[in-house]
């Protein structure tokens, strides 16, 4: 090898190399420890198995990829900073102040380790001492992917007092590894577009990108993600730096509710693995709230293991044995309710992030959500019964707090159940409700219900419907404060007790989507106060009580308009104001003669069967939007925000109406 080519390998202590001890650059990287490396034609062509999609799931996955290199830098300790910027044209770069790539001479492969990085498949197996990676596990493919994957890919690396450069197209290098200037910092910059033969789409959506960047920072406390949208006419920058980790993390998930212990429980331990080689770190986060639903989040090695597994077992065990063990020690509420308190009594109000890193995760389950390590089990059982239990030993008031409410959760678990026996005895065999008018058809994913507010509006959507696939229930009597009740009253009251009998499908653990009577659920009421109210009453019932149904998609809300203009022989509906007023322009009508032309609805029950048809109704005419439902932390949010006390930024959102809602099915 030449002088010239050892130097552009960082391998010759060229003259210019003044302050830098090559020799321990050297020393420090292991780099022989690559073992299975393979080329990166077959990402190009099965680009699916490697990213999940080539849509915007997958697009947004190139980042993640890029960004959990630099947070596995963070976690080796070497890293606290990362910076995202999104420019026109959808340019992503992404900025660690880490060790930077190696760039010496790859012992094995006769290449820069860059470029050996960046080129190669990295097939399997544990390739460095870093023990937490992400990288590399589920999706962590590795840089390599997103080169293969894009038809701009720039890495520059600051180290050794250098910046070294290497630029790709397609997965191809275009030139060598060489010095581009000098540098006194270290770290890793990779600028990249993706490739638009292979992906569908290259417009990122920042806000979904920095959900993510958020949740990295709660996971890695003391890192600082600084992300940046360049795309607009104005930049727009979000940091997020939590120096708590995830105790802040429930903070955050707790935003607006009334919590019971305001400083959340907060466990950390770190097992070397010394002894019986089960190296971990465990995470715990825990605070409790007034209201009755769980929210419990799982992740392992920062991935959110959205179908649990062995960690989430043992912190529910742990919880289990360690609160069945501080029971005995309040007589005064044993005395009181005698039997053990089940895991279920004990998640109402319950907000927990748990987090384990460890060397060698199996992900398992449908969608490899799931961890399958067995040891982990044991460990987040134990760890959790020993610092948890010194914790409430040590806040006796907070302890009978949780006992209490547990308590009142078990009771009401017994009288659920009763309940439920119940409503199984009134409903058998034919027995729907009353107020239902039911369709022909057989097939659910064929069949909708409306849901309708009032008895005139719901006596005109009857005779308007097609009897064959609309079903109409028009709701009577007092609705319940859905987030305050709990699941026994909602069973049995007298609002929801159509609803929950029509939809067919239980409620609560009960709910089974699978015999969900109809696969539309529209809800139809007026474009007033008193229908925003219904349509977030029944929404907070679907989301506390039958998620799955929001999650596979079945809820809508239907859209009756708010104005009929009726100029010569022809007859227009308007859905809302400046729809209104565009159309009166249009049309050239001035405002004082508006008023002979202009019908205002202010309710369905002014419409006769026919215009229901034709406006709310009538698949082929209405319009009716999807009510979506991805991030349960956010739309825990937003109902807490609208049923919370603050009146104004419910009115407010409820005016806008759109977070939630997206997909016009026209
Ligand atoms: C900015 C965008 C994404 C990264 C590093 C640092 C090292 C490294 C990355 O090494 C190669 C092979 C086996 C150990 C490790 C530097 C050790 C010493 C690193 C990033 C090294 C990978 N010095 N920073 N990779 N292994 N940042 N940011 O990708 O032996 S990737």
């Amino acid at each position: 090898m030449s002088e010239e080519d050892k130097a552009v390998l960082g391998l010759a202590p060229a003259e210019h190399h003044d302050n830098v001890d090559l020799q321990k650059g050297i020393d420090e990287y292991a780099g022989s420890s690559i073992h299975v490396l393979k080329g990166l034609d077959a990402v190009r062509k099965r680009p699916g198995m490697y990213i999940g999609s080539t849509g915007i799931l997958g697009l947004h996955q190139l980042v993640y990829e890029i960004v959990d290199n630099a947070v596995d830098e963070a976690m080796a300790g070497f890293c606290d900073q990362i910076n995202i910027l999104i420019e026109k044209g959808n340019y992503v770069t992404v900025e660690d102040n880490g060790r930077g790539i190696p760039v010496e001479m790859h012992p094995e492969e006769h290449v820069s380790s860059l470029e050996v990085v960046l080129s190669k498949l990295h097939a399997g197996g544990k390739f460095d001492n870093n023990a937490y990676k992400v990288s590399g596990g589920l999706h962590g493919v590795g840089s390599s992917v997103v080169n293969a994957l894009s038809d701009f890919f720039e890495v520059n690396v600051h180290r050794n007092g250098f910046i070294w450069s290497q630029t790709y197209k397609y997965g191809k290098k275009i030139d060598e590894v060489h010095q581009v200037g000098k540098t006194d910092r270290t770290g890793t910059v990779v600028k990249f577009h993706p490739d638009l033969q292979i992906m569908e789409t290259e417009e990122f959506n920042f806000d979904v990108l920095c959900s993510r960047f958020r949740e990295l920072a709660f996971l890695n406390s003391g890192v600082t993600i600084v992300a940046t949208d360049d795309r607009g006419p104005e930049p727009h920058t979000k940091k997020f730096i939590f120096s708590g980790g995830i105790k802040d993390f429930v903070k955050y998930i707790n935003n607006g509710k009334h919590v019971l212990n305001d400083d959340p429980i907060y466990i950390n331990v770190e097992k070397d693995g010394k002894e019986n080689n089960q190296k971990a770190i465990v995470e715990v986060a825990i605070q409790y709230n007034d209201r009755f639903d769980e929210a419990v989040f799982t992740f392992v090695n920062n991935i959110n293991t959205r179908e649990g597994g062995t960690h989430l077992i043992g912190f529910k065990a742990g919880l289990t044995s360690v609160i069945n063990k501080q029971l005995k020690k309040y007589p005064k509420l044993t005395k009181k309710f005698e039997e053990p308190l089940t895991g279920d009594d004990m998640k109402e109000g319950l907000t927990a992030v748990v987090s384990v890193k460890i060397p060698d995760p199996q992900f398992e389950g449908q969608t490899k959500m799931k961890l399958g390590n067995p040891y982990i089990q044991g460990i987040v059982n134990s760890v959790v019964q020993e610092k948890l239990g010194d914790y409430l030993d040590e806040f006796p008031a907070f302890t009978e707090l949780i006992l209490e409410k547990m308590i009142t959760a078990a009771k009401g678990r017994i009288a659920a159940r009763k309940a439920r026996e119940n409503e199984r005895k009134k409903f058998d065999g034919s027995g729907l409700p009353g107020k239902l008018a039911d369709c022909s058809e057989k097939d659910p994913a064929l069949r909708e219900i409306f849901i309708v507010e009032g008895d005139s509006a719901g006596g005109s959507a009857k005779q308007g419907r097609d009897r064959r696939t609309q079903a109409i229930l028009s709701l009577w009597g007092k609705m319940l404060n859905v987030e305050k009740a709990r699941a026994d009253k909602v069973v049995d009251n007298e609002k929801l007790q159509p609803v929950i009998a029509s939809i067919g499908a239980g409620i609560a653990d009960g709910f089974d989507v699978t015999r969900v009577r109809y696969h539309k659920v529209i809800i139809m009421a007026d474009a007033d106060v008193d229908g925003s109210h219904i349509r977030t009453l029944l929404l907070t019932f679907f989301f506390r009580y039958m998620r799955p149904l929001l999650e596979a998609g079945y809820v809508y809300f239907a859209m009756p308009p708010l104005f009929k203009i009726t100029i010569g022989t022809k007859e227009y509906y308007a859905y809302d104001e400046s729809d209104k007023d565009k159309y009166l322009l249009e049309n050239g009508v001035n405002e004082d003669s508006a008023n002979v032309k202009i019908q205002r609805y202010k309710g369905l029950g002014e419409m006769n069967p026919e215009q229901l048809w034709v406006t709310t109704m009538n698949p082929e005419t209405r319009m009716i939007t999807k009510v979506n439902l991805d991030d349960a932390v956010e739309a825990d949010g937003i109902f807490t925000m609208l049923m919370g006390e603050e009146v104004e930024p419910r009115r407010a959102f409820i005016d806008e109406n759109a977070v939630y809602v997206s997909n016009l099915d026209v």
